[in-house]
């Protein structure tokens, strides 16, 4: 069997015991898949250097072995907070309003993955497979082909890829996109996101998309699918039986005292729509005054990008706006919504969902969510909680039978809360198992084998 090199812009650490964090989705769904596999992950280890020196770091934890190598903080600027999170995802979440554009952020980010096919070449030896990760790293596959690397190259976006209509927006957006040319395989979340790449290929490039996933572009062909990511099912049934979840889903019972409790958790970022949720679910108390003090949002908003000013914003209007809601509508003995800036470990994570009666995910836009999936694996089948969902979230393509909501809706929102409290048992259980049974199928483990074996050119 190759060896697998996965290449992404953090590994993911461990964090020590009981220490809660934001650990993004795609750290999540990479240990699991890499703790089967032998191989390699490399990536940035966070850390800023003075001056780059390609000093490797390698270490082991939890059967994955990786290698990272620190950066210059100019690099961090232009490339992780620059080009990466104030140009591309923005961008990337059809958000042009936000998206910064800097020439001295494209040039950085061409830099470091300059930097990063340096260092990592020498570690890849011919017949491994080379699978890299996300918006960080697009132009990756194309230095290490101009660096001679014939092995089989795959790449795969946890991100949306945005309309062709939006992607000309961006400054050189051809030669970025000409950049992914080089993989052998490229992986997309959902249909969706694979439809608006083949659309900017045959628009912009005068390529030609085959209906088997072939994807002509002068003399290049690229194999281009769709590869949904799932959840490490097993291990987060363990997580979600251990305990320590059981300890958080009686100390969340507990307190929430006969209350229906409605969760939330996200990455603080714009893309999760959590100002939209705020006020679908303010809309609600206004119009469901028989429900007042019966039922409360615990939203779980751990901060991320905080160097991004962009995020700090959001959080103070987020601070604002919850501050508002509480003040309107809070009695003496309840308030509306929780709103928590901290990180949970996930035992503590599963064992609120399980707590919860109503899941509320309602990203503006959203690759994947792992947090809808996450919930529905965490709950009880003889009484299992509601999942409302928001229709722009790649997961909206298989959990059908999830209350899907337009989340730009304050109406929406409100609607469908109303209806999952009403919900008879029946339903939920029905509804459940559905959305149960593909999360438990299309798991990491298959997700990571289908495209693995795409890259092996099985697929
Ligand atoms: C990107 C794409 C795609 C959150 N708070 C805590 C915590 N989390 C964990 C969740 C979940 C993960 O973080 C978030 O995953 P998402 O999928 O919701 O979102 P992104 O971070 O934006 O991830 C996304 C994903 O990549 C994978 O491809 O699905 O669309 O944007 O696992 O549980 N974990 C812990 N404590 C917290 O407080 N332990």
């Amino acid at each position: 069997m190759s060896r697998l090199i996965v290449i992404s812009n953090r590994v993911a650490a461990p964090k020590p015991e009981g220490e809660g964090g934001a650990q993004g989705g795609l750290a999540v769904a990479l240990s699991a898949a890499l703790r089967e596999y032998k191989g390699l992950w490399f990536g940035w280890s966070g850390r800023v250097t003075d001056a780059f020196t390609g000093h490797i770091d390698f270490a082991r934890h939890d059967g994955v072995a990786s290698a990272t190598i620190d950066l210059e903080a100019q690099d961090v600027d232009e490339y992780y907070n620059g080009y990466a999170n104030r140009t591309l995802w923005p961008l990337f979440h059809y958000r042009i309003d936000l998206a910064e554009y800097d020439r001295s952020f494209g040039s950085g980010y061409e830099r470091v993955n300059e930097r990063f096919a340096e260092t990592v070449q020498p570690l890849i030896d011919p017949d491994d497979l080379v699978w890299i990760h996300d918006y960080h790293l697009i132009p990756l596959g194309a230095q290490l082909r101009e660096r001679g690397l014939r092995n089989r190259i795959g790449f795969f976006l946890h991100i949306p890829w945005p309309p062709a209509r939006l992607l000309t927006s961006l400054p050189a957006h051809e030669r970025l996109v000409l950049s992914l040319l080089a993989y052998d395989v490229i992986g997309f979340q959902t249909p969706e996101w694979l439809e608006s790449f083949q659309n900017y290929v045959e628009r912009e490039l005068g390529g030609h998309c085959e209906a088997d996933g072939t994807v002509h572009v002068g003399d290049r062909s690229v194999h281009a699918a769709a590869y949904p990511i799932g959840i490490d099912y097993k291990e987060f049934q363990e997580a979600a039986a251990s305990a320590q979840a059981r300890e958080a889903c009686a100390r969340l019972t507990e307190s929430a005292a006969g209350r229906h409790t409605i969760i939330g958790v996200d990455r603080l970022d714009y893309s999760k729509g959590l100002a939209e949720r705020f006020e679908g679910y303010r809309r609600f108390l206004e119009d469901n005054g028989d429900c007042l003090g019966k039922l409360f949002l615990l939203q779980i908003a751990p901060p991320s990008r905080g160097e991004v000013h962009t995020y700090e914003a959001i959080r103070e209007s987020l601070d604002e706006l919850s501050g508002r809601i509480n003040g309107e509508f809070a009695e003496v003995d309840w308030v509306p919504i929780r709103y928590v800036n901290q990180g949970y470990g996930r035992e503590d994570l599963a064992g609120f969902y399980r707590a919860a009666k109503i899941a509320l995910v309602t990203p503006l836009r959203d690759g994947m969510n792992l947090v809808a999936k996450e919930y529905v694996a965490a709950q009880d089948p003889e009484d299992p909680g509601i999942l409302i969902l928001s229709r722009f979230a790649g997961a909206a393509l298989q959990l059908k039978d999830a209350l899907l909501v337009n989340p730009y809706s304050k109406e929406d929102i409100s609607d469908a809360i109303r209806r999952a409290i009403a919900m008879p048992k029946e339903e939920r259980i029905r509804r459940w198992r559905a959305m149960n049974a593909c999360v438990a199928e299309e798991d990491v483990v298959w997700w990571r084998r289908n495209f693995v074996a795409a890259l092996e050119g099985r697929g």
